[in-house]
């Protein structure tokens, strides 16, 4: 990428990284915590993708945090787990579960580092879908709703920045990933009521932490994939539109305005689909009122045109790494999504295209006028440590160099921009591909195999935390705010 100046961050700009508490935590059994729904998802993934060990940060927080820190760290994007707060469906507060939580939040805090916390990243309690429905069934608000209230009573006097749920959109758009169509058989109207369970979940949690939480700010998460489309030809540009409602504006939309939009609701009706709105729902949308929108992306998509009487295509994931495996969607009528001949791909067949951040900062700014911080973004790559043990990730540091540029020019475009958080501090699981996968700044020195035989011994791995090139690159970036890049 040519660069033809510095970039320049704001004062106070929050530098750090991002994970996820099933994917980093492990210690799935211990100290209270019950299943969830994604341990027994997970299980279901070749390959090996359990998430009983992952990156053992349960026993390793402390250690996790030092090293932060000795990077810079000014901010740290993490979830809480669900079931480990309320185990079960008596809604008692597991206090071991807040304990690890409270020593994990004070020990950053400790540090200047500033918590961004998202409350549901995938892990609901397996008691709340088999007691009371899941996300299919109303009575899962009122389980969410008083879940988020005990984390704004424990922790909101140290937590100022929260996230309700994350990626929405993805969940929906791919129920089966990651297991949110549990239960549902028919996914193309029944999604859209699970859609709706979860936007009330969503507004009872906003109103919660502006009730609970003083100065407390919350904003959605949504996953931004934003889509070009594939020619100037006319209907190539409406595809993009309609792939870009479908996958992400139409939870923007809800998100930011409180209501759903007319593009949506004409969309259930000419579909017949009841998504199952009830008096007073609209009213609980409308009074929640988001204060950010926290920004996930990695790539950008391509849409060309699909005639209503093309062949239809789900989109199938490559869960290999071998470049070429993923099956793009064909949605007749609306879109295609298409390889990019501008853009090079990774071992997963994802887009490298550093833009596609200043793109979608520039398109949320225009859209919704909310302050935004990044809370993923990253390389997901297959790695090993050489004959020296280190590991080298020159194409990381890279695209996270060309990523920050872009950042840097969206703020100089006069958009609202207030931290960088990629995805992720250690290596972690990846959502279907294991920890082959590895987005980390951290190498963590265990391969799905090691994780596998460990789990069958019943025996913890040391989980040695290894510091990348891309872990000294950033720690300079972040220590001159940027400006060594
Ligand atoms: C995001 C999810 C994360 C994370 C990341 C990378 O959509 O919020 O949980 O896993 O994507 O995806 P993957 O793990 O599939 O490579």
């Amino acid at each position: 990428m040519h660069y033809d100046h510095d970039p320049k961050f704001p004062e106070g700009f929050l530098w750090g990284a991002s994970s996820a508490a099933w994917q980093v935590e492990g210690a799935t059994d211990a100290d209270g915590r019950t299943p969830a729904i994604i341990d027994l998802n997970s299980q279901t993934k070749v390959p090996f993708a359990d998430n009983s060990i992952a990156a053992d940060h349960y026993h390793h927080a402390h250690e996790d945090v030092e090293l932060m820190a000795e990077c810079g760290f000014t901010s740290y994007r993490f979830s809480l787990a669900w079931p480990r707060i309320i185990p079960h469906s008596d809604g008692k507060v597991n206090e071991a579960g807040i304990a690890f939580y409270n020593e994990l939040i004070d020990d950053l805090v400790a540090h200047n580092i500033t918590p961004i916390v998202t409350l549901y990243h995938y892990d609901m309690p397996v008691w709340v879908d088999e007691e009371l429905g899941g996300w299919k069934s109303r009575k899962t608000v009122d389980a969410f709703e008083h879940y988020a209230r005990v984390c704004f009573e424990r922790f909101g006097d140290r937590v100022k920045y929260w996230l309700a749920i994350n990626e929405q959109n993805m969940q929906i758009c791919y129920g089966d990933w990651l297991g949110v169509d549990k239960g549902c058989d028919d996914w193309f109207r029944d999604k859209w009521r699970v859609n709706h369970i979860m936007n009330l979940c969503h507004a009872k949690a906003v109103n919660a932490c502006h009730e609970l939480v003083p100065g407390g700010k919350i904003g959605p998460v949504p996953g931004m994939v934003p889509i070009y489309p594939f020619s100037s030809e006319p209907m190539d540009q409406i595809a993009a539109m309609n792939a870009e409602e479908f996958t992400e504006k139409i939870w923007n939309d809800t998100d930011a305005y409180g209501e759903y939009s007319t593009f949506l609701k004409n969309y259930w009706k000419n579909n017949d689909i009841d998504p199952g709105i009830e008096p007073g729902d609209e009213e609980l949308m409308k009074s929640a009122k988001i204060d950010f929108i926290a920004v996930n992306c990695y790539r950008s998509n391509t849409a060309r045109w699909a005639a209503a009487n093309a062949a239809a295509q789900a989109q199938l994931m490559n869960k290999t790494g071998e470049k070429g495996k993923l099956i793009f969607p064909t949605v007749p009528g609306q879109y295609q999504l298409c390889y990019n001949p501008y853009v090079p791909y990774t071992d997963w067949d994802w887009e490298i295209d550093p833009v596609s951040m200043r793109y979608v900062m520039r398109y949320l700014w225009d859209h919704y006028h909310l302050p935004m911080v990044v809370t993923e973004n990253g390389f997901g790559a297959h790695e090993h440590k050489d004959e020296n043990g280190e590991v080298h990730d020159q194409y990381r540091i890279d695209f996270l160099r060309d990523t920050v540029y872009q950042l840097g020019l969206a703020i100089e475009d006069g958009v609202e921009i207030f931290g960088y958080n990629p995805w992720s501090f250690t290596d972690l699981l990846s959502t279907g591909n294991g920890i082959e996968k590895r987005y980390g700044l951290v190498y963590i020195d265990a391969t799905d195999d090691e994780l596998n035989e460990a789990k069958a011994a019943g025996v913890l791995p040391p989980m040695k935390r290894i510091k990348k090139d891309s872990f000294h690159w950033y720690s300079k970036l972040i220590k001159s705010n940027g400006a060594e890049w």
